[in-house]
């Protein structure tokens, strides 16, 4: 960072924002998956790898990493006064903290998305996303994703980022664990249109609709094909680590509903991984659709509600829609 200013998050949030309530959550945010990255790097020492024998509320395993990083994010946010409710993929229902008061915090969050990565220590992330009480009493948590205040995620990977999608803009900071901070170091992040990188998980091709078949079979065909350029695949099976890539260098990431998922609705969710991840493309520039309709449109209909999603570099999008109509 030589020559740059160092601008630390807590610095940042307090220029960007008229609301101290808001900066404090972000803060207590941002504290939570510092603690949660120093579990998660010291996993095998301290016994944590492997399974509970235990499932959340998905049906899926729960890994001890999903309970201690949900058990870190209830401990931060219970330490914030505005937050009346949190949605966590790792509790059955919404747990309301408080009554609602008009401009209270709700919050949805994945604690630890991508934790069957772990025991391979791969990169895995937190998700998060912010709305607001909109009346004091109102306990409407399941809102569009066009109504909130900000949403973010955290990478657990060489190094841990802190990436916050807030006023329209996207912006990354690195954690200096010698200063105990958050610094801007990935400002006003944007995801270009074009791209030649798409990101799905190919063992899936058999149930796929035609507009997924199509679409990935053009991109393989390379130069000699109907996209007339070669492209790459990446696929870490961890929606954080693909999201920031596409982030730094463009790409589309595809986790469409299938012959075989469609009955759930897909299998990303609804609330803490599609809609925060939506906000923060289209911030970037970017666009997320569920393979037609945008996400942040979507009016969600249950906390775990499963969705199809499309996201990334906009052309790609609009191509991939395309082929659905
Ligand atoms: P598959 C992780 O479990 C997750 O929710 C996302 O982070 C990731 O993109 C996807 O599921 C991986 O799914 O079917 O490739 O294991």
């Amino acid at each position: 960072m030589t020559g740059q200013a160092r601008v630390s998050l807590t610095a940042f949030i307090a220029d960007e924002q008229d609301d101290p309530h808001l900066g404090a959550l972000v803060d207590a945010v941002a504290s939570a998956c510092w603690s949660i990255s120093r579990i998660v790097r010291k996993a095998a020492l301290d016994g944590n790898l492997g399974t509970t024998n235990c499932h959340n509320v998905q049906g899926e395993d729960q890994k001890p990493l999903d309970i201690l990083a949900n058990d870190e994010f209830f401990r931060a946010l219970g330490q914030c006064p505005q937050v009346a409710a949190v949605l966590s993929e790792e509790v059955g229902e919404v747990i309301w903290m408080k009554a609602p008061k008009r401009g209270d915090f709700t919050l949805s969050c994945d604690p630890l998305d991508g934790s069957s990565n772990l025991d391979a220590n791969l990169s895995v992330g937190t998700i998060f996303a912010v709305g607001q009480v909109a009346n004091d009493g109102d306990r409407t948590v399941l809102k569009t994703g066009r109504s909130l205040r900000c949403a973010g995620y955290a990478v657990y990977g060489p190094s841990t980022m802190f990436v916050l999608a807030l006023n329209g803009q996207v912006n990354g900071f690195t954690l200096d664990e010698d200063a105990d901070d958050f610094v801007l170091t990935h400002p006003n992040l944007k995801i270009p249109p074009e791209t030649s990188e798409f990101a799905i998980n190919a063992s899936r091709q058999a149930h796929w609709d035609d507009a997924v078949t199509d679409y990935v079979e053009g991109c393989i065909a390379g130069e000699q094909g109907p996209r007339a350029k070669t492209f790459n695949m990446r696929w870490t099976a961890s929606m954080v680590a693909d999201v920031h890539r596409i982030l730094t260098r463009g790409g589309v990431f595809l986790y469409p509903a299938d012959a075989q998922n469609r009955s759930q609705g897909g299998k990303l969710r609804l609330m803490y991984e599609a809609i925060p991840m939506a906000m923060i493309a289209e911030a970037a520039g970017g666009a997320a659709t569920d393979g037609i309709a945008p996400i942040l449109d979507i009016e969600p209909q249950g906390p775990h509600q499963r969705i199809a999603v499309v996201l990334g570099s906009s052309s790609e999008v609009s191509l991939i829609a395309d082929g659905y109509r």
